[in-house]
């Protein structure tokens, strides 16, 4: 999968809500009620993670969760953590 630009990362993130470039990788931090509720929306992520076959750099505290996606395999951003992203914001809502 070919690895997009700058230019083009941006106008991507223009059709979603809350995720910005930085370090390389598009990121977006949720706050949930309580950690059961954060954790409950991690295991309906990681389930389209594995239909996507495509997966996350993520990290949660209590009710806290920052996820973090690039494609590792092409060393930069490409559409399928575009695709990730969208999935991800219509899980959580
Ligand atoms: N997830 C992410 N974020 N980047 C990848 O390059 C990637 C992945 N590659 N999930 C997949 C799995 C690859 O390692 C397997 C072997 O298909």
């Amino acid at each position: 999968m070919k690895k997009m630009n700058t230019h083009e990362i941006q106008e991507a993130l223009k059709n979603l809500s809350g995720w910005a470039l930085k370090d390389d990788m598009i990121q977006k931090s949720f706050i949930f009620a309580d950690f059961k509720e954060a954790f409950s929306i991690m295991t309906h992520i990681a389930f389209e993670c594995e239909k996507q076959n495509h997966h996350p750099n993520w990290e949660n505290v209590y009710n806290n969760l920052t996820i973090k996606l690039s494609t590792h395999d092409a060393d930069g951003i490409t559409q399928k953590d575009i695709d990730l992203a969208k999935s991800i914001e219509k899980i959580v809502g």
